[in-house]
């Protein structure tokens, strides 16, 4: 577990006690990692916590960012580290709608949202590839790479369609960024041509995000790029209710490697408080035991929460009036039930 900083530290906890009122017997270990160790030792991972969090069968993390560290580093050496040397390549972020009212949208029909958002999550223009050349001058030039790979590209959108039931619909813009969406296309109907049982469209990122708005439940599983996929995924998660439920995982199929996340930050302005919404965290979690093998477990932490969501014994901002850890604690009570 890295409940890492502010809202992290109070969510991290309520995923814990659902997992266990699901009955996960698994061993858990905090690790120390974040800004307040950061500050004071100057590493955002220590060697020893990196040993064990590389041997992990999974992490559960909250969320990293502090206002008294605007170092890039700092979130770089935690949060992007993890993605990037676990190389947990796959980046899900699930949108479901469990209950009308939080749906911002006037039609009913378009209501029904059940979609997964697919996200490359090692590469793309995170990498942190670039520089800055006169620098704080008026001739400043900023670059930041957009960095695309055959094998990266390829093997997210495989698996985009190793999870699709009906359909996959790939978002790039290649009719403005030609090099990189020229790969995009490329491996996209490479790809594409190896699954014929699945239906295929193709968006660019532009009209992907009018037609969520416009109807969402026409979406089943979106793949895309590691910045295309963080835009749209906060779209689909307001769709739905807000950041404060919306789960993610990050994985690599191939090792069994994951790291499990809600998609909320820090939330400065309400941490610490009682008001965060721990939902996100505890749907995380239960992505964690479906990444491990525990199917029914990973059903009863989803349909507790919907109950939950659903008796409006949930926090504030999805309509309900509980703190962060009652919120968490009528989730267990309906899996004791
Ligand atoms: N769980 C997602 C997460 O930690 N994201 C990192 C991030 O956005 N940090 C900045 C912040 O929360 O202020």
């Amino acid at each position: 577990m890295v409940p890492c900083d502010g809202a992290g530290k109070e969510v991290v906890p309520e995923a814990v006690k659902v997992l266990r009122a699901a009955g996960a017997d698994f061993e858990f270990e905090e690790l120390d990692i974040n800004a307040d160790a950061y500050l004071r030792d100057g590493v955002p991972i220590p060697a020893d916590a990196w040993k064990k969090l590389a041997a992990a069968d999974a992490i559960l993390f909250g969320a990293v960012g502090d206002p008294r560290v605007p170092d890039p580093n700092y979130l770089a050496g935690v949060l992007l580290r993890l993605r990037f040397e676990l190389d947990l390549y796959v980046n899900l972020r699930p949108a479901k709608l469990y209950d009308d009212r939080l749906s911002p949208l006037r039609r009913e029909e378009r209501r029904h949202i059940d979609l997964m958002v697919v996200r490359e999550n090692t590469e793309g223009a995170y990498v942190g590839m670039g520089g800055r050349f006169k620098k704080g001058t008026a001739d400043e030039v900023a670059i930041q790479e957009d960095v695309n790979t055959h094998l990266g590209v390829m093997r997210i959108i495989e698996h985009a369609f190793q999870i699709a039931k009906n359909e996959v619909v790939m978002v790039d813009k290649s009719n403005a960024m030609t090099f990189a969406g020229g790969l995009w296309q490329e491996r996209w109907k490479d790809v594409a041509r190896a699954h014929p049982a699945i239906k295929t469209r193709h968006l660019f990122v532009d009209a992907a995000a009018m037609q969520l708005v416009k109807d969402p439940s026409q979406f089943d599983v979106i793949v895309t790029s590691n910045l295309f996929g963080d835009v749209l995924s906060d779209l689909t998660a307001e769709l739905v209710g807000g950041m404060g439920i919306a789960p993610s995982a990050n994985i690599n199929p191939k090792t069994g490697r994951g790291l499990f996340e809600p998609v909320h930050g820090t939330a400065p302005d309400i941490a610490g408080k009682g008001l965060v919404n721990p939902i996100g965290a505890i749907l995380s979690a239960g992505m964690m035991v479906q990444h491990l093998g525990h199917h029914e477990m990973a059903s009863a932490i989803e349909g507790a929460v919907e109950s939950a969501i659903r008796a409006g014994e949930c926090t504030r901002d999805v309509g309900g009036n509980l703190s962060t850890s009652q919120a968490g604690d009528a989730v267990v009570k309906r899996l004791r039930d």
